[in-house]
């Protein structure tokens, strides 16, 4: 059977406050065009439908009319809840559209059981935070002590999963969206994932280990994790500066069981974008003149701007006459780069105290030390997550 995997929509986000509906539409588009062409029974949609727990309205009509037209072609949809989604909303109905071959994983809830197509198991994992782990856990009986962070939150469910006798009887595809590493090494990331601060929410792959395909949504850049059967499919688009150079693509699997093993094939299928996102660098004089060059369409484009004069004049207004659709203007100048030095001394060593990290980031927040009580609290609130593994809190 064939399927196609995406995540990490972020249906209703805006670029510097300029809408990306039409550009939503477009790969919405793209991506049904490629599930008719391919000859896919399903399409995997591994978390982050939206961009936000309480979309827009223009979001939510989005992915009602891109799941109907699924429907309509027969197409399984496979979708699990991202750390973006609030899973009780994506959810809505899952049940009864379930009958239509929309699948939701919105929350982890109740006896897991596979979504069987054309002779494969699809398991959704919603995102899941290690405190909702330890609530289904008991609820099943299972080892809810065990669960003292992201990594065996995950181990829990995916051991769970490989006890019950469907995991014997089929292939066997796992959608999730976690921050999965390989051994230690995490892969590429971008600024636009919010990630929690430093790595306490890695899931290692090892964890996935008897899966076919692990089919993962949240690192927006398209990558492997040291296995090229454990993917993430990356967003179709790009969602801030920190991803400008990135190949956005769909990922078309294949999966076929011969004389009892299971092969898994793959190709990449680049998206193109309606507006692509670049980064142009140089004097305000220069980009007016690279920007004069470009056709209409090339510059409806949104670009982020990396200005070189050491004192550039009405920058914004100049570069937006050129480019309408100026996202962001930053400055490699004397004046950064002397700033930039001094910034440097100040980096923060990730092996510090955790304690010291924190304060660090509340003074660089809110520009105000943390009072002794609060000090104590954040303290005592570590010292429980980071020995005993926390509470359900
Ligand atoms: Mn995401």
């Amino acid at each position: 059977m064939r399927f196609v995997h995406t995540a990490d929509l972020h249906l209703g986000r805006k670029l510097s406050q300029m809408s990306l509906e039409k550009d939503c539409r477009h790969v919405l588009r793209q991506l049904k065009g490629l599930v008719e062409r391919s000859g896919a029974q399903a399409l995997v949609v591994a978390g982050d439908v939206y961009d936000s727990t309480n979309p827009a309205e223009v979001a939510v009509r989005l992915w009602d009319s891109f799941i109907t037209q699924m429907a309509d072609l027969g197409i399984s949809v496979l979708a699990v809840s991202g750390n973006h989604d609030s899973g009780a909303r994506l959810a809505v109905g899952s049940n009864l559209i379930a009958r239509a071959g929309i699948h939701i994983a919105g929350e982890l809830r109740g006896k897991m059981k596979p979504v069987v197509v054309d002779g494969v198991n699809f398991w959704l994992v919603p995102f899941v935070r290690p405190a909702d782990v330890r609530a289904w856990a008991k609820e099943q009986e299972l080892d809810a002590g065990s669960v003292i962070n992201y990594e065996t939150g995950v181990l829990l469910v995916c051991d769970y999963i490989r006890s019950l006798d469907e995991f014997q009887k089929r292939p066997n595809v796992c959608v999730a969206h976690q921050f999965v590493t390989n051994s230690g090494v995490s892969p590429e990331r971008s600024d636009s994932e919010h990630l929690s601060l430093g790595t306490l929410d890695n899931v290692d792959r090892s964890v996935f280990d008897g899966f076919d395909y692990v089919a993962l949504g949240h690192v927006h850049g398209p990558q492997r994790v040291g296995a090229d059967t454990i993917r993430y499919a990356g967003s179709p688009l790009k969602l801030s500066s920190s991803e400008v150079s990135q190949h956005k693509s769909f990922v078309v699997v294949g999966i076929k069981r011969e004389d009892g093993a299971t092969r898994v094939k793959y190709r990449l299928v680049p998206v193109e974008p309606l507006r692509d996102l670049r980064e142009e660098r140089g004097s305000v004089d220069e980009l007016v003149r690279a920007a004069q060059q470009e056709n209409e369409s090339k510059r409806e484009d949104f670009i982020h701007a990396v200005v070189t004069d050491d004192d550039p004049v009405d920058v914004v207004a100049r570069l937006r006459r050129v480019w309408p659709n100026l996202e962001q203007v930053s400055f490699d100048n004397a004046i950064t780069r002397a700033a930039g030095a001094e910034q440097l001394q100040d980096e923060v060593d990730l092996d510090t105290d955790m304690g010291d990290l924190f304060r660090k980031f509340f003074l660089a927040q809110t520009g105000k030390e943390l009072a002794a009580d609060e000090a104590k609290l954040v303290d005592d609130a570590l010292e429980k997550v980071l020995t005993k593994g926390g509470d359900d809190a």
